[in-house]
């Protein structure tokens, strides 16, 4: 097989440097580290320039992640990681064709992502004609020609695939989905699929919502905060400040992780040095190292402590919910050790901290990757709602659900439907405001798309930003999949991974990012985006665009359609001349979004409606909230194999490379490093560096990678973590989620094996 594949840092394994992991998150290193990398990538003033549009009323939404702005914003509404995210967009580096002319893709292909995303931005369309060694530049009008011929040539709409990735605004997404939907399919599989779909899908059937209930505001008037499965100091670094300002006003905060995480260990916002502050606050009051996996036996454990202890909200659960006596009899049938055993944690510290969730008066629950990425994901949040129902924990202030989203527009996305299976409901309100008929066949998901190309069943597959083979499960199997494809599209900023392993031929359609100015029809257009707690607001860039040959993802979408279709109710050209037309065709195609022109004008836009959390009604078939029953998911594993979770470093955004360090974790200069516990080490004779080589294990078929290097780390026994993307060539394809079909990024079986050792010249501290 050619090796152009890999994902990872070139393996240097003599650099990896290990210090002491850090026991506070942000604060004046975390200053330092985003000064140095907005100036190292945009120059001094133009760093400066861009810093303080981030988040503003009249600036751009962080593309760092989703976490939502306060009402009151200070110009110091970015963190560490964000101003790295937008460092790294407004790069002056620029990838031209020139650069495509002298490296074939195969010699890009040997290179690793972090210098392939260091090589800048994307400046032109480029054409990989079949059989050829590079790209080649070619007009926009020609790439919509052969894209639009790939399509009409197809025998079924079914045999074309359109991905997209969370940054694409509402609008570019909008219109987007109406093409995919004009053309006849429902095949939008998108990041959510490896995401937060186990999210949805535990909410939506329990509390008739497939979103948060939670408002930021709440976390000033919660008694505890549960932080589960999630890494903040890393992935959030704003929500530290919400967590910081509850704790000052007396809430309790649990963190349930394998790993200690610095942020949620003590925290000092980097504004304080400013006000001349040095304190630091302790954010968890406690910290439950769980073993991986062991989520769902901790939050039995609770259930049972409630219904031994009182703080059951009886009247909300006789008149509300249904389903309550059965979940707490099979939650009550687990005895303490199966529970212990389970979860990892002790018997006493589940009855200490349970009784502190008993006795409280609001509740939030807070999650990310760590339980959505389980073969239980869906099960296991739907035991954190039975939770939360049991004491009335949801639609009344600072209590309630949140899913802590990841990219900046991912709720969004869904929102105005780039869905594989929307529901009826959804499917007519858009037929009726398109004006055109969609099928009601639900599409691919991202595995069931890798599943169709490895088929051979799909001709075109379209790229709405992302990185698809870097993100996605089974490297090489995806790979496979790729290479039998007619034509891959992919529509991007930067240069990366998906751009070399392609179809039979491929193009790239360089876009505008959130930072740029986007200018049509000679009027500054915004966009709009939804954060992680459902609030529509604008974002507007604001710098001039890396090339001139850049356009908007809107005015991609409508191009591309207007080349496909030439009898189309909807006037394509129109609409991304102008968003707002945009936004009044979506007014007609979706609910929620009344007025909407006017309202997300307003200062902090608008609230999409969320009857949870507005009026504590449920709209599930019987109109109540329900508690499930769910068996303790199996996890025993064969003797001397290991569960490894691939996880992010402190500097990577998703399969984005910034820098080969993790500081909060103390490590720099390899990433492609085992996290172990010492005594499973030391068990086996091996210190830190030890080489290994990596084994997955998923119903008898076996995965393998070298070189990979061994760190005693404080991480639960018989338990790992890699990172992602490097060993995403691990993740078996089939590996996961039930009903949500996510992969099982934290969940995959291995056995490690030990290769030579090398330790001569490393560095220790
Ligand atoms: N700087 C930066 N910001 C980002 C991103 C980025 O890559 N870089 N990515 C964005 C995206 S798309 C997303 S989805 C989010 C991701 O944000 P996170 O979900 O915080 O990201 P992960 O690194 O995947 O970390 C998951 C955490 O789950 C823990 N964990 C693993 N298995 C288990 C388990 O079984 N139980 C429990 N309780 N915990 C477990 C891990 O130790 C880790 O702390 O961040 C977003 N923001
Ligand atoms: N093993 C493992 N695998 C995982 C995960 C894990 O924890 N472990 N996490 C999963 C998760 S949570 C997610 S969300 C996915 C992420 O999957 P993706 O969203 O597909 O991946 P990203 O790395 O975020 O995509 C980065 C690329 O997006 C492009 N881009 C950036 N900004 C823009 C823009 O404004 N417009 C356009 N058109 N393109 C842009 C750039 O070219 C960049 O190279 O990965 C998943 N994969
Ligand atoms: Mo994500």
């Amino acid at each position: 097989m050619r090796d152009d594949v890999r994902a990872d840092t070139p393996p240097d394994l003599r650099s990896l440097k290990i210090k002491k992991p850090k026991k506070m998150a942000a604060g004046i290193p975390a200053v330092t580290s985003s000064l140095k990398h907005g100036i190292k990538k945009m120059g001094l003033i133009r760093s400066a320039k861009t810093l303080t549009m981030v988040n503003q009323q009249n600036g751009f939404d962080c593309p760092g992640c989703a976490w939502p702005d306060p009402q009151h914003r200070t110009h110091f509404e970015f963190c560490e990681n964000g101003a790295k995210a937008v460092a790294d967009e407004a790069t002056k580096n620029r990838v031209t064709p020139e650069f495509f002319a002298k490296h074939s893709v195969q010699e890009l292909s040997e290179q690793s992502d972090y210098w392939l995303n260091k090589q800048g931005r994307l400046t032109h369309p480029m054409h990989l004609e079949k059989g050829s060694s590079h790209y080649v530049p070619i007009t926009w009008q020609r790439a919509f020609e052969i894209i639009a011929s790939e399509l009409k040539s197809m025998n079924n709409p079914d045999r074309s695939v359109f991905y997209t990735s969370g940054r694409t605004s509402n609008e570019a997404a909008f219109l987007y989905q109406a093409m995919v939907r004009s053309i006849g399919t429902n095949n939008l599989p998108d990041c959510s699929n490896m995401c937060h779909e186990s999210s949805g899908k535990g909410l939506g059937p329990t509390i008739g919502i497939g979103k948060g209930t939670v408002h930021l505001e709440d976390f000033n008037h919660a008694d505890v905060i549960m932080v589960i499965g999630q890494n903040p100091g890393t992935n959030h670094p704003r929500m530290l400040t919400a967590l910081r300002d509850a704790k000052n006003k007396g809430a309790t905060i649990v963190h349930i992780n394998p790993l200690p995480e610095a942020g949620l260990e003590r925290f000092k916002h980097p504004q304080d040095y400013m006000k001349l502050d040095f304190g630091t606050t302790k954010l968890a009051d406690y910290h439950l190292p769980v073993r991986i996996g062991g989520d769902a036996a901790l939050m039995k454990g609770f259930i049972k402590v409630h219904s031994e202890f009182g703080g059951l909200d009886q009247e909300f659960i006789d008149n509300d919910t249904e389903g309550f006596q059965s979940m707490v009899e099979d939650a009550n049938s687990y005895s303490w050790p199966v529970l212990e055993l389970n979860s990892g944690i002790e018997k006493e510290l589940i009855i200490q901290v349970g009784k502190v969730l008993a006795k409280s008066k609001a509740t939030i629950a807070c999650w990310a990757m760590g339980l959505t990425q389980q073969p239980n994901g869906v099960s296991v949040i739907q035991e954190i709602v039975n939770l939360l129902l049991m004491g009335g924990h949801v639609g009344r202030p600072g209590a309630g659900f949140c899913p802590v989203r990841g990219h900046s527009n991912v709720q969004g996305d869904r929102t105005v439907g780039i869905w594989e299976a929307p529901p009826p409901s959804f499917i007519k309100k858009m037929e009726e405001g398109l004006n055109i008929s969609i099928p009601k066949e639900h599409g691919y998901d991202v595995v069931k798309a890798i599943h169709a190309m490895r088929e051979g069943d799909v001709d075109v597959f379209f790229c709405m930003g992302g990185n698809f083979i870097s993100a996605t499960p089974d490297t090489h199997a995806t790979a496979e999949g790729l290479r039998k494809v007619g034509l891959t599209v992919q529509v991007s900023t930067k240069l990366n991974r998906s751009h070399l392993v392609t179809g039979e031929q491929a193009i790239i359609l360089p876009c505008l990012g959130r930072t740029e100015l986007d200018v049509q029809g000679e009027v500054t257009q915004f966009v709009t985006v939804e954060n992680s707690m459902g609030i529509v607001h604008q974002s507007r860039g604001g710098l001039q665009p890396a090339s001139k040959e850049l356009r908007s993802e809107p005015w991609i979408v409508s191009h591309l359609a207007s080349n496909l279709f030439t009898d189309s109710p909807i006037k394509w050209l129109d609409l991304s001349e102008n968003y707002d037309r945009i936004r009044d065709l979506m007014e007609r195609s979706l609910d929620g979004f009344d007025n909407y022109n006017q309202r997300v004008r307003n200062e902090n836009g608008f609230l999409l409606p969320n009857p949870p959390r507005d009026t504590r009604t449920f709209s599930t078939p019987s109109g109540k909230a329900h508690f499930t029953t769910h068996p303790l998911p199996n996890l025993s594993i064969d003797a001397d194999r290991f569960i490894m979770m691939t996880i992010r470093s402190h500097d990577q955004y998703n399969t984005t490379i910034y820098d080969v360090h993790d500081r909060y974790r103390g490590l720099s200069g390899n990433r492609r490093i085992v996290l172990m516990n010492a005594l499973d080490m030391v068990e086996r004779g091996w210190k830190n560096r030890q080489k290994l080589s990596i084994t997955s294990h998923f119903e008898g078929e076996k995965r393998h990678s070298d070189g990979w290097l061994a760190v005693a780390y404080e991480i639960p026994r018989k338990n790992i973590a890699t990172y992602f993307p490097e060993a995403n060539s691990l993740v078996p394809l089939n590996s996961t989620a039930a009903v949500s079909n996510t992969p099982t990024s934290k969940w995959i079986e291995v056995s490690l094996e030990s290769k030579l050792s090398l330790s001569k010249g490393d560095e220790e501290e």
